[in-house]
């Protein structure tokens, strides 16, 4: 794992990160998903991968403009961990995030050491593509609606998450 894990920040530095995200989170931005995902960002395996990389590089871009101290890489979520308190956004109304401790592990399939079980990308993607998945459901809300999900900021760490996985792919 290259990127710092979110439960790991200052409690002050989170609620700074959620603060970011959601200016950045624009209704431009969200379509920019939405229109991915209507062109196969949530089917192709491949794309799936590839999009969210470039998506959440946006967000860093983003965030190197900004006195945020831990910008880039963009720190990553683990949802066998549970939200941070400062990531229950949105915590209210038919939206908000219902579920803070969806406990999906990505291990042990997911770890460094077992990353060459998946001989190709298109693999490696529908496979995280799959766990990927039952986050956003356990999470529920917000989370659940792909139109709208970029707009929870813990969209965005958990992507960091999967894409980290992606990179040490790359690397073996
Ligand atoms: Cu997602």
């Amino acid at each position: 794992m290259s990127r710092p894990n979110l439960n790991n920040l200052t409690v002050g530095d989170r609620r700074l990160l959620a603060s970011l995200i959601q200016q950045y989170a624009t209704p431009e931005i969200i379509d920019l998903h939405w229109n991915a995902a209507q062109a196969g960002a949530h089917r192709d395996p491949v794309m799936f991968l590839t999009f969210h990389r470039e998506f959440i590089g946006g967000l860093e871009v983003f965030l190197l403009g900004q006195s945020f101290p831990m910008a880039a890489p963009l720190p990553a979520w683990n949802p066998a961990e549970s939200i941070p308190g400062e990531f229950n956004i949105p915590n209210f109304g038919p939206r908000r995030l219902r579920n803070l401790n969806p406990n999906v592990s990505f291990s042990p399939d997911f770890d460094l050491e077992n990353l060459n079980n998946f001989r190709t990308v298109a693999e490696l993607g529908e496979a995280l593509m799959t766990r990927h998945n039952l986050v956003h459901q356990r999470i529920g809300g917000i989370m659940n609606d792909m139109r709208m999900a970029p707009l929870a900021p813990i969209f965005w760490p958990f992507h960091s998450f999967i894409d980290d996985i992606y990179a040490n792919w790359q690397t073996i």
